[in-house]
């Protein structure tokens, strides 16, 4: 049995796929972790999460999909479109080049976006993309809403987008504050921990402090660093956990 784990897609499926080729989930009991990030950046974070959806659907149990800050700064610009317009700003920031919009929106619907911001009439453009989304993709929407924040495992193995608060020892489940789960510095890099931690959000280039490196990271402690920059690599590395042996594997292990 496998425990497989990926992070940071950032929207881009070609990478992504040639990822899953190395997954295989047919023995009924491997598992597929995703650690967050699937929007923002990359041309088709709308084929990510459905493609995920779809895996999800395949392989019940199986394939566990967490949320990432991405997640939460998309679910936060749709709802605060409804409360405050004044958000147009942080929807523009949290969504890079609209990539993510321009996804999930029809042709037509993203040539009025670029014509009304064009216009400057940008809460015009916030309005009609967040309603556009909701319209087109509700059950994606739902399913990024109910994305957990982390998983554990029977094999001392916690996963996650960016980390858990160490400090809080036994308690890190109640002691962890929500936004450490997916935006938290890798504060407890080097330092041992009860469970062996995964997570991605930062680069294993930066994390490791090695220039150019993209492969995957271990702190000779308790860490493995995943996230290897899709976004500038082109390509996403593939984690593998083998419970027979107790062993991790992958670029760079
Ligand atoms: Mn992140």
């Amino acid at each position: 049995m496998i425990i497989y784990a990926m992070s940071d897609i950032h929207g881009f499926i070609e990478p992504f796929e040639k990822a899953l080729a190395h997954v295989d989930l047919n023995d009924g009991a491997s598992r597929l972790v995703l650690l967050g990030d699937y929007c923002d950046r990359g041309p088709a974070s709308l084929d990510v999460y459905r493609r995920i959806m779809g895996l999800q659907e395949k392989f019940p149990d199986q394939v566990i999909a967490l949320r990432g800050n991405h997640e939460e700064m998309l679910l936060e610009y749709i709802d605060m479109a409804s409360v405050d317009l004044g958000f147009t700003q942080g929807w523009m920031l949290a969504d890079t080049g609209l990539a993510t919009a321009q996804s999930f929106l029809g042709k037509d619907e993203f040539a009025e976006v670029k014509h009304l911001l064009s216009r400057r009439n940008f809460e015009d453009a916030y309005l009609f993309t967040v309603e556009s989304m909701k319209r087109n993709h509700p059950d994606v929407l739902r399913w990024i809403r109910d994305l957990p924040y982390y998983y554990e495992t029977e094999f001392d193995q916690v996963f996650c987008h960016a980390g858990i608060d160490e400090d809080a020892g036994d308690l890190w489940r109640i002691g962890t504050p929500e936004e450490y789960f997916t935006s938290m510095p890798p504060y407890y890099k080097g330092q041992r921990f009860k469970l062996d931690v995964v997570a991605g959000h930062i680069s294993t280039e930066s994390v490791s402090e090695i220039p150019g490196y993209h492969d995957i990271w271990f702190d000779g402690a308790s860490h493995y660093y995943i996230d290897g920059q899709t976004v500038t690599t082109g390509r996403t590395l593939v984690l593998q956990y083998d419970e027979s042996t107790g062993t991790y594997s992958g670029p760079g292990l």
